[in-house]
This record gives C-alpha cells, sequence and structure tokens, in this order.
C-alpha cells in the first residue's frame, strides 16, 4: 500500500465509525437528548415521605369554589362527589391498590414536559397496575387507538420535549354519540381511568367525561375515572395559589426570551432596525408579559390592558410612533416591539366586531361553504352590524382572509396565522411619515410562535410535570374522578393538589352560542407582575436597558427560576423553585 490509500484506509474506518454512531443517534439520540435522560428530577417530600417513591391519598382541603347554579345543574354527579373543594395531600397510600387500568393522552397544542406527565405517571402506578397510552389526543381515545406504556418507554422519553410518543389533537368530544364512544372503548380495553393532558378547552373536555362516566360504564356499574393534567404554554390555565401556572410556559418562555434576548442585541448593534415580534399566546398576554420581564425590550403591548383601558388601534399606533419618533431625537433608531398574538381580539371595536363576525359565521355556514373567500366577505359585509362590517373591510387582505379562517373544534378563531405584526408596523410607518418624515425607520417583522411549543424542557417544566403526573396517578389510586392535578408552594417544597374541574367552569359564547367551559385566566392589571412591568417601561422605551437571558439553561445559576410572573405574583420568596426540602441539604 502507497501512502495515500493507506490513508484513505484510515479516513474510510473513520467514516464508517463516525457514519455507525451518527446512525444510532437519528432517532432522537443526540448527545443532548442522550445526556438530559439521564438528569435527575426532584420529588415532592409528598411522594416520598415512606423512604421511597410512593403514592398519597388526598383529603378535603380548606379552599371551597363556587360554580354557577347552571354548571351544578349540568354536572351533578361530580359536583356531590368534590363539593366543590378542593383536595389536599393526605398520607402516604398504605393500601396497595393493583390489577387498574389507566389509559393516557395528549390533547391540544404541545407543550414541554408532557413526557414527564406520563413518566411520573407511570412511576407512581408501579408495576401492579397497567399504563396504556393513547395515539393522536382525544381523536384517538374514539377510535381505541391505544398501546401499552413500558419502562423501555419511559427511558425514551424522560425530560425530553414535545408529544411526539403518542401525538395530540383538538377534538372535541361533547356529543352524546361520542361519549357513547368512549364508553364502548373502554368497555373493550378494560379501562378503570383516563388522564387528559391538556389546555382550558382540553380540561373542559375532561369535566364532561368525568361527568358522563361517572357510574354505569362496566359490567358492574362502575364508572371511569377522569383526572386532568394543567397543559399549555399560553399560561391562562391558572387558578390563584392552588393552580400557578399551567406547565410548558416556561420552556416556551425562556425559549422566547432567549430569541427577543438576541434580537434586542442585534438591533442595538446594528443601529438601524425596528423589530416587531408577535409572541404566541392564543388569549392572554402571559408569555409577552414574562418575556418583557427577561429582556425589557423598548415597548411590549399587553392585550388585556387594551382591552380594560379601551385603547382603540390608532391609540396603539399613535403611542408606537411617538415613542419611535421620540428615540429618533436621540440618535436610536432601532428598537423591539413585542406584540401579544392574540391583541386582535382584544382592540376595542375588533371584539365585538369578531363577535359578530364568529355568530354570523355560524348562522350562514352553509351558504358560506360553496363560496370563495371574496363571496365570503361579501356576503359577510352586508350581515354584520354597519359598523362591523365597515370595520372588517377596512383591514388588509390577508388579515381579512384570516378572519375568515374555520374556528377549531373549541370555536377558537385560529390567531397564530393573524400577522398582527405586520399590520402593525405597516400603519406605524405611515403614522409616522405623516408625523415627521426625517425620521428614519426600517421595520422587520416576526413570528415566534410553534419554535418554543416542543423545545427542551427547562428544569422547572421536567420537575413539576413529572410531580403532576405522581399527584394524578395518586388522584386515581385513592379512587377520585374530575379532578385537575395541581401543585402549589413551588418555592417551599411543592404541595400535591386535586382540583374539582367541574367547579371552574363558566359560560361562555362559542361559535355563537352559550358553552360551559373553563375560563381562560388574563393577566390582571392589578397583579404584581404587571404592576412591575408597569412601573418600568418607561424607562425601558426611552433608554436601552435590555436584558440577554441566553438559551435555557439546564445546569447553574438560573437553572431552578420560576417564571417571573410567576414568582411575583404568587409573592414568592424567591425566584427559585424547590420541590422538596432535601433540596435545602443539597
Ligand atoms: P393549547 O391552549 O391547546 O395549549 O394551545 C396553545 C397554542 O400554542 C396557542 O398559543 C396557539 O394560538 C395555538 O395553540 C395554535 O394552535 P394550532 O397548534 O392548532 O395551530
Amino acid at each position: 500500500m502507497n501512502k495515500l490509500t493507506d490513508s484513505l484506509h484510515v479516513e474510510n474506518a473513520v467514516n464508517a465509525t463516525l457514519g455507525d454512531s451518527l446512525k444510532r443517534m437519528e432517532n432522537g439520540h443526540s448527545l443532548f437528548e442522550t445526556a438530559i435522560r439521564a438528569m435527575d428530577v426532584p420529588v415532592c417530600d409528598a411522594f416520598t415521605q415512606s423512604g421511597s417513591l410512593a403514592p398519597i391519598t388526598f383529603r378535603a382541603g380548606t379552599r371551597v369554589l363556587e360554580p354557577s347554579g347552571e354548571i351544578a345543574d349540568s354536572f351533578p354527579n361530580s359536583i356531590a362527589a368534590s363539593r366543590n373543594s378542593i383536595l389536599a395531600a393526605g398520607d402516604t397510600m398504605t393500601a396497595q391498590v393493583s390489577g387498574k387500568r389507566v389509559a393516557v393522552l395528549f390533547s391540544g397544542g404541545p407543550a414541554a414536559g408532557g413526557h414527564n406527565v406520563v413518566a411520573g405517571l407511570k412511576q407512581i402506578l408501579g408495576p401492579e397496575n397497567t399504563l396504556l397510552g393513547i395515539k393522536a389526543g382525544p381523536k384517538g381515545l374514539l377510535k381505541g387507538n391505544m398501546f401499552e406504556i413500558t419502562g423501555v418507554h419511559i427511558l425514551q422519553i424522560r425530560n425530553t420535549g414535545g408529544f411526539h410518543f403518542m401525538g395530540t389533537d383538538r377534538t372535541k368530544i361533547e356529543k352524546p354519540e361520542d361519549i357513547d364512544k368512549v364508553r364502548t372503548v373502554c368497555r373493550e380495553h378494560a379501562i378503570d381511568a383516563i388522564v387528559i393532558i391538556g389546555g382550558d378547552d382540553s380540561n373542559t373536555n375532561a369535566a364532561l367525561l368525568a361527568e358522563k362516566l361517572f357510574s354505569d360504564v362496566k359490567e358492574d356499574g362502575s364508572g371511569v375515572q377522569v383526572i386532568g393534567v394543567p397543559k399549555t404554554i399560553d399560561g391562562d390555565l391558572q387558578l390563584g395559589d392552588e393552580l400557578p401556572i399551567s406547565f410548558g410556559f416556561d420552556t416556551a418562555t425562556k425559549i422566547y426570551a432567549e430569541k427577543v434576548g438576541n434580537l434586542l442585541r442585534d438591533t442595538g448593534s446594528s443601529l438601524k432596525y425596528w423589530h416587531f415580534v408577535r409572541l404566541m399566546g392564543r388569549s392572554a398576554s402571559h408569555v409577552t408579559l414574562e418575556v418583557a420581564l427577561q429582556t425589557h425590550p423598548t415597548i411590549a403591548l399587553i392585550s388585556e390592558e387594551v382591552r380594560e383601558c379601551d385603547i382603540t388601534l390608532s391609540e396603539i399606533v399613535d403611542s408606537i410612533a411617538g415613542t419611535i419618533i421620540e428615540r429618533a431625537k436621540k440618535g436610536l433608531n432601532y428598537g423591539v416591539v413585542l406584540v401579544p398574538e392574540g391583541l386582535i381580539e382584544f382592540i376595542p371595536g375588533f371584539t365585538t366586531m369578531i363577535d359578530d363576525l364568529n355568530d354570523k359565521m355560524a348562522q350562514f355556514k352553509d351558504e358560506l361553504s360553496g363560496m370563495n373567500i371574496r363571496e365570503q366577505l361579501l356576503l359577510m359585509y352586508s350581515k354584520l352590524t354597519q359598523s362591523h362590517g365597515e370595520l372588517l373591510e377596512s383591514l388588509p387582505d390577508p388579515i381579512k382572509y384570516k378572519l375568515m379562517a374555520d374556528r377549531d373544534e373549541h370555536g377558537n378563531l385560529p390567531v397564530s396565522q393573524i400577522e398582527t405584526e405586520t399590520m402593525l408596523s405597516s400603519a406605524v410607518k405611515a403614522r409616522i411619515s405623516e408625523l415627521d418624515e426625517n425620521v428614519k425607520f426600517e421595520s422587520l417583522n416576526h413570528f415566534f410562535g410553534y419554535e418554543a411549543r416542543c423545545g427542551a424542557s427547562t428544569v422547572f417544566d421536567s420537575s413539576y410535570t413529572y410531580n403532576l403526573g405522581a399527584t394524578a396517578g395518586s388522584l386515581i389510586l385513592d379512587g377520585r374522578t374530575g379532578y385537575m392535578a395541581s401543585l402549589s408552594d413551588l418555592d417551599k417544597g411543592a404541595r400535591p393538589l386535586g382540583i374539582p374541574i367541574a367547579s371552574l367552569l363558566d359560560i361562555e359564547i362559542r361559535k355563537g352560542k352559550p358553552a360551559q367551559v373553563i375560563e381562560k385566566a388574563l393577566v390582571k392589571l392589578d397583579s404584581p407582575a404587571f404592576i412591575y412591568f408597569e412601573s418600568r417601561r418607561k424607562l425601558w422605551a426611552e433608554s436601552d436597558l435590555s436584558s440577554s437571558p441566553g438559551p435555557v439553561q439546564l445546569w447553574g445559576p438560573t437553572s431552578r427560576q420560576l417564571p417571573k410572573t410567576v414568582a411575583l405574583n404568587r409573592q414568592y420568596s424567591s425566584l427559585d423553585f424547590r420541590f422538596s426540602t432535601a433540596q435545602e441539604r443539597e
């Protein structure tokens, strides 16, 4: 062999070895994913009192919720059983519960941490009980599409982001024929309990199923237990101290904050762009508020303030244009504007116009289905009230088209596809040229949305969800139904709770009709997080005080940080979470 063939021979051997190891990493085994699977997750003291991880019992706590009379009439079984009382953690379970078959599903948009709910649930159910995974969300439940979850699956999914282990969807289970299908599936697969991991709409599904499956599903007259787990990156499934936050919010906001922090650094370097960034979060502005607290942008709009203070679109545009002109006078021709995804539904005039549109679209569904978009719009201009028709007609075409898009099964407008940031930046540009044509204004538009929902979980989301899974499993083994698993006191070791879901329901207009749903928790203008933001934002607009939080940190000083809005609103003593008092000794 000469030197050349010799070295080629070595190179081929190296390539073969490298190729092999790259192939091994192809399916979810990057070095990062392999390392995080092995990371420890802190467990609440409640589950470890016996020395090893064990399920707990629950007892009626002191807080009682008060649903309206109409809700109480619709959920007689659930409300008679819970008496609207939030369950508090009791003792370690001494009785051995075995032979239960529990099915778990993801529902709605994905959120980091879902896989750890499954891992915590499997661990607490133990080998004496069977855990089944339902594929593709509630639709999969209707079809009985399920498989047994084994210990090997858990090793693969532990601490990983995404819902790809089972998939998810947004099917609403409501019609009597759908409830019958679920009954049949439960009988065929001998299911004793269902865990629904979802947001407000999915937990509304859970409440209804718990009520309808309360008894008489099995031959012996018994029912099927239904337990919810609070998920959504939007952070709008909250109940004060008892449910401080839904899982997935922390990961999503930390990922968005990294990207916004990077943009703030870029804009302060290149000194020539205004970035308009729309941040995901269907209705509430919790995501935008959290990202603002982490990064201190030049401007952040909060939809709830726009609605409550009756701020019109032209006032929003004037205010942004005013800030841009003031900064330009100081030579600061750059900045970042955060726009919450759901803003359009909160602007006065738009709110009632969209309600009217939802109403008319439901009323003229059949006529609309045979028309093209132009014809649909003409029909709507004529059916909406005059002022609503005029407002719709005045909007840019891309916005109009998106407002006409189909609502999802829960009646939600697909706001993630409405480019409000583009509408705003164009209107601001026009306004600036009217006010001062010498001001330089170059804008770039962004939407930060889907890229964060399945990001690798933060340490908080991994830990929170594992303990939520353990709570859900304990509620099942303790014989409970119609509860949502929760954890309070996130800064002091965390306490597992069960929240009666039916007691959270309220009446809302969806697709033009009253519907019983869980009310979304919106940003409150008197909350400590908003008040803090309000006290700082003028300074952030005038000077450059931005902060770049960097990528999600799984190790190091900030790895245990809770969302700032949660720590402020719950008045925790520290920004760090603590799921076990043993952590103090670590
Ligand atoms: P969930 O409330 O189901 O968790 O979904 C949240 C969300 O990510 C919103 O922020 C966003 O508007 C919506 O889902 C997008 O929905 P889709 O995935 O159907 O496009």
